[in-house]
């Protein structure tokens, strides 16, 4: 299962502590206490793999290196090593404060490749050799290292697509992504087939498919709230209704209802709708259906956001080609 949402404790490293030694040797005395290390950063870098959050599952106090306290003979202690905690670009990372709990800061990975500093280490404490002055030839004094940064993080997925296909589960919205992209999103003839989002890309264009939709979803049914959360910064949905549907303006406004009952942004989204598998009835069946929507959908909504009703089937090349302008128009604007 996707992890899409985790709480983490970061402790980036502390500093080690500075040495108090002196030089045995008759010949010359004096202090040879080295530095303390510093401890090791905690970063955190934007990758594509959705499914990066899942490292954290059993795994959720992520500790960096501490330096290593300085030695006799000017010998410094060395630097612990940075960590850098690979997250999925969309990520929403809201930093607490250990103590008191208070958001502190809230930022968002949006970008391939973008690393941000989450957790600053502590610098190592100074050995006594760096206290020698000429008052004190022999000072004993040494520095302990200060503390690495420590916060409880939140991280939560938000995922950035160009393309959200949404609609009731069966209604062919996995199909439709793997015949337009290289993903292989599992289609079988049951409902809840997808459980978690699956991302494709078609030429610069991020398409993700969706988990079903039912109604209730926006008070948690099905899979619910989760997945609502995740088409919120998708840019424009492909609404699918099954053609083999009985009644297809109710499919219809179900994921509508849910989508506004989750936010009036989500239900303001620019949509196409598609009345999919439109191969698996006849043509006049395909007609009065695509008419009966023509005639509810535009006088149910903002015509601004509602683009327009096609009819499609995977197994109808003709009809992907619509599919396909669209999506150049999309990549287009963007
Ligand atoms: N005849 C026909 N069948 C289709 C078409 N598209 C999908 N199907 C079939 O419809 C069933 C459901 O397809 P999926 O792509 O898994 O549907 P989904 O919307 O992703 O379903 P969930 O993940 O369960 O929400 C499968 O048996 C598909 O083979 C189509 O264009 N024509
Ligand atoms: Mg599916």
């Amino acid at each position: 299962m996707l992890i899409d949402e985790v709480t983490i404790k970061i402790q980036a490293g502390n500093g080690g502590k500075g040495s108090a030694a002196f030089n045995k040797n008759m010949m010359s005395l004096g202090p040879t206490g080295g530095k303390g290390g510093k401890g090791g950063n905690i970063y955190f870098e934007a990758v594509s793999d959705l499914s990066a959050l899942n490292q954290f599952r059993h795994k959720k106090d992520i500790r960096a290196e501490n330096g290593e306290d300085g030695r006799s003979q000017f010998r410094d202690g060395n630097n612990g090593r940075d960590l850098v905690l690979k997250i999925p670009v969309g990520t929403v990372i809201q930093k607490f404060d250990n103590a008191s709990s208070q958001i502190i800061k809230t930022e968002e990975m949006l970008k391939i490749g973008e690393g941000i500093l989450a957790a600053k280490s502590g610098l190592g404490g100074k050995g006594n050799f760096l206290f020698r002055s000429s008052r004190n030839i022999s000072p004993k004094q040494f520095q302990n290292g200060l503390s690495g940064e420590s916060f409880i993080v939140k991280l939560e997925l938000k995922f950035i697509a160009d393309v959200g296909i949404i609609g009731l589960p069966n209604a062919g919205k996995s199909s439709l992504l793997n015949e337009l992209t290289k993903a292989k999103t599992k289609v079988a003839n049951y409902p809840f087939t997808t459980l978690e989002p699956n991302l494709g890309t078609y030429h610069e264009l991020i398409l993700a498919d969706i988990p079903g939709l039912i109604e209730g979803a926006s008070e948690g049914k099905g899979l619910g709230m989760r997945f609502l959360r995740h088409i919120e910064r998708v840019k424009v949905l492909f609404h699918l209704i099954s053609a083999e549907s009985e009644n297809p303006t109710k499919d219809y406004e179900t994921v509508k209802h849910e989508l506004a009952a989750h936010s009036k942004k989500l239900g303001k989204k620019t949509e196409y709708v598609f009345l999919s598998k439109s191969d698996a009835v006849s043509k006049e069946e395909i007609k009065k259906k695509l008419d009966i929507l023509k005639k509810i959908i535009p006088a149910k909504q903002d015509l601004a956001s509602f683009k327009n009703i096609y009819a499609i089937s995977v197994y109808n090349w003709d009809s992907l080609e619509k599919v396909k302008e669209i999506l150049s128009s999309i990549q287009s604007e963007k």
